[in-house]
């Protein structure tokens, strides 16, 4: 094994920047691997029944002691996180300037011609490869590239890598890019020098927290993810709690409100990266489109989408759901025959919708 010297590393951390930008990434930082006060919320968090049904946020390590809250048992190798983050707005209005009766909203990560996974980490392994080569591509040097799944809580690490402080609205916000910003991680054996974390700069407001629809943010920097939008049409499967689908509003897949509203966002840059241009017909969809789709449409249509998480059933009880929220009475043929479609949740999403607009 080659020992790699002191000088040589402190060349690697400022060639990850340049590399991360040279693969297309706006931002990029190194954060140590752990002993984060945010952590301990993780632990909280999860103790408080935050996530839901997501149950891979729960995963524990053979101690008991759960996965994401620290790289120790996962990645005991691991010495630095190298913290990547790309631009992912474009050039369309956001959702709260927008209100054509009957149409839906999907939010604006979604819109792409490419799923970020796939995007994010080809970036990452050309950021990765560059490392690589620049400790002497020594074979006892492990990386591992993550995007979403990794065992760690990636604002986190960014945060303390400096690409942005965590706002109210729990998202990662930098001053000059805003928040769409896709994140992506590489743990690695180097012990690069860190960077610094950015100051808090959301100060005393609280927009984001007042305009949820469904009062997700339950306090400032804490999310419910069950009462989340973005939980309730993305993840949750099967019926969505009645209480919670007048909140819905139009939304199909994903929200956006708490970052719409966000005043580091108005002058949010846009991207002219192709892969995130949107496709056609997603930028406020047609609902009696999504709600009429079939099971091969959906999958022709939404091949390489974020989209394909909330499958054919999912999207289409979140159309539904959203022409019960329209006030278009023009919606109800079409939900009449819906109501006996042979989906158990579109069905009973159907009916719902129904009563709701013939007593509106
Ligand atoms: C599960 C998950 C979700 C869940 C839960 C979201 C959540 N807030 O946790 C749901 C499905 C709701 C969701 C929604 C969205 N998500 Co998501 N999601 C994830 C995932 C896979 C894990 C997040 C996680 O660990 N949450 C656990 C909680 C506890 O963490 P947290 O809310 O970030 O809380 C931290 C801080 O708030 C802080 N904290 C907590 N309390 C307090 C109190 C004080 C006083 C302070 C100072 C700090 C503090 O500590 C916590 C960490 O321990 C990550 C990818 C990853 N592996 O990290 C993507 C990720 C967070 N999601 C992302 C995106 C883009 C979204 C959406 C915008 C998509 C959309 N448009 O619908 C929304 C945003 C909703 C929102 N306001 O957060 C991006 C965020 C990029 C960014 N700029 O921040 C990520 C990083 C994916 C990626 N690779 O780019 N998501
Ligand atoms: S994504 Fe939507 S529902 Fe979720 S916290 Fe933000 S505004 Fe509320
Ligand atoms: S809307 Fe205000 S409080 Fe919320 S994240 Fe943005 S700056 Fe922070």
């Amino acid at each position: 094994m080659r020992y790699i010297q002191l000088p040589e590393l402190s060349h690697i951390a400022a060639l990850v920047k340049k590399a991360a930008h040279k693969a297309g990434f706006e931002l990029a930082g190194i954060a140590p691997v752990g002993g984060f006060a945010e952590l301990r919320r993780f632990e909280a968090w999860i103790a408080a029944g935050r996530a839901g049904e997501m149950k891979y946020m729960e995963a524990r390590d053979e101690a008991g002691k759960l996965k994401r809250a620290s790289l120790q048992s996962t990645a005991p190798w691991a010495r630095s996180v190298i913290v990547c983050a790309i631009n992912y707005n474009t050039s369309q209005p956001y959702s709260v300037a927008v209100d054509t009766p009957g149409r839906g909203w999907i939010s604006r990560y979604a819109w792409s011609r490419e799923d970020y996974h796939q995007v994010v980490m080809r970036k990452l392994r050309e950021v990765e490869s560059q490392v690589r080569r620049a400790a002497g591509d020594d074979r006892d040097l492990i990386t591992r590239c993550f995007v979403d799944t990794g065992p760690l809580v990636e604002r986190v690490y960014a945060k303390h890598a400096g690409v942005g402080w965590i706002g109210k609205n729990t998202c990662i916000l930098n001053q000059k890019m805003g928040s769409w910003l896709f994140l992506g991680v590489i743990l690695t054996s180097l012990e690069l020098t860190p960077d610094v974390p950015v100051p808090d700069r959301c100060g005393k407001c609280t927009r984001c927290i007042d305009a949820c629809p469904t009062d997700a943010l339950v306090a400032p920097y804490e999310l419910d993810s069950k009462l989340c939008i973005s939980y309730l049409t993305i993840e949750k499967r099967s019926a969505i709690p009645e209480n919670l689908r007048e909140g819905m509003g139009r939304h199909v897949f994903g929200c956006d409100i708490c970052q719409d509203v966000c005043p580091w966002n108005r002058k949010a840059p846009a991207t002219e990266a192709p892969e995130f241009q949107p496709r056609e017909g997603l930028v406020n969809p047609a609902l009696d489109w999504l709600a009429g789709m079939t099971a091969d449409e959906f999958r022709e249509k939404f091949r390489g989408s974020p989209i394909r998480r909330t499958k054919h059933s999912g999207l289409r009880r979140n159309a539904v759901i959203a022409m019960g929220n329209s006030g278009q009475r023009r919606f109800v043929p079409q939900l009449e025959k819906l109501a006996s479609d042979e989906d158990p949740v579109v069905a009973e999403s159907a009916r719902w919708a129904l009563s709701k607009l013939l007593s509106s």
